[in-house]
């Protein structure tokens, strides 16, 4: 085979594979092998260089710069589309079609229905691509819809725009219409990369497709994710179907991509459970869309009713509200969180944004406030997507007027008057630490901040703390503002007279209060630590930390290094968690609640998992010390089998175990007087802790049900699904939330579903509640 029939054949096959990948959404041969071919059918093209043609799949990387585009008139004019917001907009839209059609009258009931095609908005760009006995001639912006832009070579670089059409019978003069858009996944890669290069980033999807597609140097388009999805026909030298779908279908087996949510609705009502539809999985398309397109699908009838001005009569756009609009920051305030965060709070003149009004919008902290270059008086972009709270996206810098002010952060908390000091991010790394500035900065107050002790108060009763019912936030509010509560300690303190006297407070839900906090007396220890509060640790590393170390009093004490033995823990929350039991208020607090009764329920011994899960050669590589990782780190152990050993050892001794560079290393670290007495400490404290040095780590059959994996599925009636997850835990499982043949038993209760018919087929252990109940007994 010549180097002529090779190139047509690997054009083929790609244009074959690009079509399958793109169009039909069903790849056929791995990433790796169409990579493969595309550089076999590169080489080719550049050893021949006079056999390079335009349709060449190589051809997508963009060419040289241009100056200028040039014009392009439309021989069809491309319009716009009228707008409706309300389903009787719509409504009157159908019923202007039906009268305007000349349809068969017949049996009054049986109302004449018009049928249309529906497929969503995209929010993009519209053009036009013209195909010549089949080839890719010409792409156009819309412009005026009269006379757009030439934008050819920036349209070829699109890898869903097919450069030849596939299959036959294609009409020799194919003008396809449609729109150029940014996937919101594309969108988000593109800012991340022009972010890593000092590059501008795009305000949305929109933005960044209309930017790409008009530059003038092709291979900055070629270099951006942009797609194509095709609407419908221009100019065209013989019809095709007699209906829109039918054109569409059509055009889709030649090659074109058109919706994948392409519908036929049968009549108006239809269209607006498809307008519903699709907006209640708005934000789940991998695309920004603005509503729904609804046209005619006949042709004949399309053609009967034709144009209004600027705006065909058988179409029409239904518009979702919009997402985004322009309002006035009108101030910034500073709102106080759980752990003393200070965060700044848009305070935004009210606006509608998609039917619901915002006022507020959160700033996140101040490292946003900086990338926005907000300023108060600043006119600024809200978006409301979905649930989301509402966001400041951008600032229209045109607007900003000339008594614009600069967003301070404050220097004394604005509840309780205390300090704010900036967090500092501390870094431990190759022995050393490096501070740098956090993006938080935090009140120093504590528990005597009022906001923090609401917040704390709230989270300490709330159902996955203490569980204490009965206690709202304004409840805790006032507890808080009349001064009855100064820590969670005072919860404990609480009499019939006080809480009767507070406001919505009776007697019957007074005397309940005080016995839901009675009753919170005895928490796992797991609920407690989770309780505390502590930043960053969460329910699921207080589970961790209670299961691990076994004890209140371990939890307490613990190096930030032995914490780092923990799944999940990292030397950041280890530090959290030593912190928080260092300060002095905090230690308090914890005395007075176990001398007011607390009493926790499953104190023990370190968890045995745990006390084998390291090695002295483990200790040494989290020590850090330069060019000593976990394989130096065991190389040393074999040699010399203690710390005392390591840390006296002369440099001949280190280097019979170590090469130079890392022996030099281990004696520089032990020679500083602080990282010795450090990890004499940290060693001391495992062997405390119940550790045992092996020479690996080692897994111990440490609890009943180590290793298994659980499902509960359905309702249980004499617990909770938190409590029989608790317990399912406490004995060594894992509670899983999906059914698959690594499940051991699934507990069903009644009204299981799917989980239970698929551990059924599965052939799995299924128990209902009674017998799960026996079982536990039997632990
Ligand atoms: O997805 C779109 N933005 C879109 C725009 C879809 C359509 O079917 C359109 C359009 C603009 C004009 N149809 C026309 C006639």
């Amino acid at each position: 085979m010549n180097a002529q029939q090779r190139i047509l054949e690997l054009r083929a096959e790609l244009d074959l594979h690009n079509y399958r990948y793109h169009v039909l959404d069903e790849p056929s041969i791995p990433d790796v092998e169409y990579d493969r071919l595309f550089h076999e059918l590169k080489a080719l093209e550049s050893e021949h260089p006079e056999l390079v043609t335009a349709d060449s799949p190589t051809q997508r990387v963009g060419n040289v710069a241009l100056t200028a585009f040039s014009q392009v008139r439309h021989e069809i004019p491309m319009l716009s589309l009228g707008n409706a917001f309300e389903d009787d907009e719509l409504r009157e839209f159908d019923r202007r079609v039906t009268d305007g059609l000349d349809l068969p009258s017949g049996d009054l009931f049986a109302a004449a229905a018009v049928e249309y095609s529906c497929e969503p908005k995209l929010d993009g760009l519209a053009v036009s691509l013209l195909y010549q006995d089949g080839a890719l001639v010409r792409g156009a912006t819309r412009g005026d819809g009269t006379t757009g832009e030439d934008i050819s070579v920036n349209v070829r670089t699109i890898r869903n725009v097919p450069l030849k059409l596939q299959g036959t019978g294609w009409p020799a003069v194919l003008e396809v219409r449609g729109e150029v858009y940014m996937s919101k996944a594309g969108f988000e890669r593109l800012n991340a990369a022009q972010l890593e290069v000092g590059g501008k980033t795009f305000a949305n999807p929109r933005n960044a497709a209309a930017g790409s597609l008009r530059q003038l140097d092709s291979k900055i388009t070629a270099s951006r994710p942009l797609e194509f999805c095709c609407y419908g026909i221009g100019q065209v030298s013989h019809d095709i179907a007699s209906t829109h779908i039918g054109n569409l279908e059509q055009l889709k087996k030649w090659g074109m991509p058109i919706s994948r949510e392409l519908k036929v609705a049968k009549n108006i009502e239809q269209c607006l459970e498809y307008y519903r539809d699709i907006g209640a999985r708005r934000a789940a398309l991998p695309y920004e869309i603005d509503g729904v397109v609804f046209k005619v699908n006949s042709l004949g009838a399309q053609r009967e009713l034709g144009f209004r001005a600027r705006e065909p009569r058988w179409a029409i756009a239904h518009k979702f509200p919009a997402m985004e609009e322009l309002t006035e920051l009108l101030d910034v305030e500073f709102q106080v969180g759980r752990t003393g965060a200070v965060t700044p709070v848009a305070r935004l003149k009210p606006v509608k944004v998609a039917g619901v009004t915002v006022a507020n919008a959160t700033l996140h902290n101040m490292d946003e406030v900086a990338r926005l270059g907000l300023m108060i008086g600043d006119t600024v972009v809200i978006r409301r997507a979905g649930d989301v709270i509402p966001q400041v996206m951008q600032v229209v810098l045109e607007r900003r007027p000339a008594e614009a002010r600069a967003v301070q952060i404050p220097d004394a908390c604005p509840v309780c008057g205390s300090q704010v000091e900036r967090t500092q991010l501390v870094k431990r790394s190759k022995g050393k630490e490096t501070v740098s500035e956090g993006a938080v900065y935090r009140c120093v107050g504590r528990l005597a901040c009022g906001a923090q002790l609401k917040q704390a108060i709230i989270h300490f009763v709330s159902r996955r703390a203490m569980d204490i019912d009965g206690l709202g936030e304004k409840s805790v509010e006032q507890l808080v503002d009349e001064g009855l509560v100064a820590s969670p300690a005072d919860l404990y303190t609480l009499d019939y007279e006080a809480v009767v006297a507070l406001e919505g407070f009776a007697e019957l839900s007074s005397k309940n209060l005080l016995a839901a906090i009675d009753n919170s007396k005895r928490p796992s220890l797991a609920r407690f630590i989770y309780a505390l509060g502590i930043p960053d640790v969460g329910e699921e590393t207080a589970k961790v930390l209670a299961r691990a170390l076994g004890s209140l009093q371990r939890v307490g004490e613990a190096l930030p290094p032995v914490l780092t033995y923990l799944p999940d823990v990292g030397m950041e929350v280890a530090y959290e968690i030593h912190r928080f039991f260092e300060d002095e208020h905090n230690r308090t607090v914890i005395a007075q609640l176990l001398e007011r009764g607390l009493q926790l329920q499953d104190e023990g011994e370190v968890h045995p998992e745990y006390a084998a899960s390291t090695s002295l050669a483990g200790m040494i590589a989290k020590l850090d010390i330069p060019f000593v990782g976990p394989t130096g780190a065991q190389k040393l152990v074999a040699k010399l089998d203690s710390l005392e050993k390591i840390i006296s050892a002369d440099g001949i001794d280190l280097r019979q175990a170590l090469a130079a560079r890392q022996a030099d290393a281990v004696r520089e670290y032990f020679l500083v007087p602080e990282n010795a007495a450090q990890a004499r400490a940290v060693e001391a404290q495992l062997l405390a802790f119940g550790m045992h040095w092996t020479s690996s780590k080692r897994v111990v059959e440490g609890l009943p049900l180590t290793g298994q994996t659980w499902v509960l599925t359905g309702s249980l009636e004499q617990m909770s699904r938190d409590v029989a997850k608790e317990k399912l835990e406490s004995f060594g499982a894992k509670v899983a939330g999906s059914v698959s043949a690594k499940t051991h038993c699934v507990v069903a209760g009644p009204g299981a579903g799917s989980k239970l018919a698929k551990a059924n087929e599965l052939g799995l252990k299924v128990l209902d509640e009674d017998q799960f109940l026996s079982f536990l007994q039997t632990l």
